[in-house]
């Protein structure tokens, strides 16, 4: 049988990583977009580069940039995929505040970039197109459970552009009979979650408490609340969701929400660690309460977490909490990952780094 061909933007991040694994061990041909850095970016899929004359070779890589449209037509035209997951962003809510412009063009204009690419190149009929959408779209929410229906209220240059994302993928399918399909995906997490997202930031902060290697974590608002998944059962979906007969909207979550605070309780409990906090606002520090293991030399009352103002958004997203029944009814998607089995993992991976 003639094997598929999937061209993965984002593939160096952490979904795009994931997915391009899955993808290979179903059979498919990879390509994947990389952009050009000053210093090594492709870490999350160097074990899935295989060496340049091997005559098997099923992983590829190109350089591009979403910001350039004609690198774009290119890659399409020269590798031929029927399926384009689209997953490069600028994905820090955050840090879209600080590059609003940048994170817009990225994010919006670059799906529309593949949209006209596929249509100017006349391969609408051989192409699916998978979006990353995402739960930060419903912002200010609206319902105290998100599905496909629940209207949007996005809080951040990253949402609004994600908006227009969403939005544009959408027309395309109703103008011109695209096959675009929108996956809105609430947080999802693993071992490779970049650096300074929180569960990843917490994570490798306790470690480092635990080690002896940093006294204070300093975190931003303990008390909003996400839906937390393991990005490897995520991946999963976005392939159920592009094989789909017809485009549509997808909401992937776990359908259940957790605050900060808890997540952080909970990785300090996996070391026999529990805290108490004191304090509000700003103010507000947390201590050690109980150290079970006498192998962390943590002592009671110390002061292990303060709070920064740096790490507050202008505007948050106080509550997420999505209902994927659409998607577990229809694709049989279920997740294999608890809360606790991702934090678990994520902490094993720490360890051992
Ligand atoms: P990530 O780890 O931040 O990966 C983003 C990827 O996009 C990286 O490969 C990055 O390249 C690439 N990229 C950024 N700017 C680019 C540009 N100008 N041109 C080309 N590539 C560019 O994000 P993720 O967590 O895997 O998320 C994947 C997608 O799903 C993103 O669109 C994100 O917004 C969306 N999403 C994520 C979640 C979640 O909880 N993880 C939830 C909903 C939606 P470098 O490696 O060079 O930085
Ligand atoms: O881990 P976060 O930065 O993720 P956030 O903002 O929810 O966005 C992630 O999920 C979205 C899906 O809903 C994706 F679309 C997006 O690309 C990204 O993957 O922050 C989670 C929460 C926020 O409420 C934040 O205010 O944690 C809070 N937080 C508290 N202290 C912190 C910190 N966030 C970060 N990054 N760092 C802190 O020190």
């Amino acid at each position: 049988m003639k094997k598929k061909i999937a061209l993965i933007t984002g593939v160096t991040g952490q979904d795009g990583s994931y997915l391009a694994e899955y993808l290979i061990s179903k059979n498919y041909i990879v390509h994947g977009i990389k952009r050009k850095s000053s210093s090594f970016n492709t870490s999350r899929v160097d074990h899935l580069f295989q060496e340049v004359h091997e005559k098997k070779k099923k992983f590829f890589l190109h350089y591009c940039d979403m910001t350039d449209s004609l690198g774009l037509v290119n890659i399409i035209k020269n590798t031929n995929p029927s399926e384009i997951y689209n997953l490069a962003a600028q994905s820090h809510v955050r840090v879209s505040f600080d590059i609003a412009e940048y994170t817009t063009n990225v994010n919006a204009l670059g799906l529309l970039r593949i949209l006209e690419a596929v249509k100017s190149l006349g391969m609408i009929d051989k192409i699916r197109i998978y979006h990353a959408s995402t739960s930060e779209l419903y912002g200010k929410v609206k319902k105290p459970i998100q599905d496909e229906k629940t209207d949007f209220y996005p809080r951040s240059p990253y949402a609004v552009s994600k908006l227009f994302a969403h939005w544009i993928g959408i027309n395309y399918r109703e103008a011109y009979k695209m096959h675009v399909c929108n996956g809105i995906l609430f947080n999802h997490e693993s071992p490779r979650r970049g650096d300074t997202f929180v569960t990843k930031k917490i994570v490798s902060s306790v470690v480092k408490v635990v080690k002896g290697e940093q006294s204070i974590i300093y975190l931003g608002n303990l008390n909003a609340k996400r839906d937390w998944g393991h990005a490897k059962d995520y991946v999963k979906a976005m392939h159920s969701i592009i094989q789909y007969k017809k485009p549509d909207d997808w909401v992937i979550s776990s359908g259940k929400t957790t605050s900060v605070r808890s997540f952080l309780l909970k990785t300090f409990s996996f070391f026999g660690i529990s805290l108490y906090f004191k304090g509000s606002g700003l103010n507000e520090k947390g201590y050690v309460k109980i150290c079970k293991n006498k192998k962390y030399d943590l002592k009671k009352h110390s002061c292990v977490i303060r709070i920064d103002q740096r790490y507050f958004r202008p505007t948050e997203v106080d509550l997420l909490k999505g209902d994927s029944s659409k998607a577990r009814k229809i694709l049989k998607w279920r997740p294999d990952y608890s809360l606790d089995k991702l934090i678990k993992e994520m902490i094993e991976h720490e360890l051992a780094s």
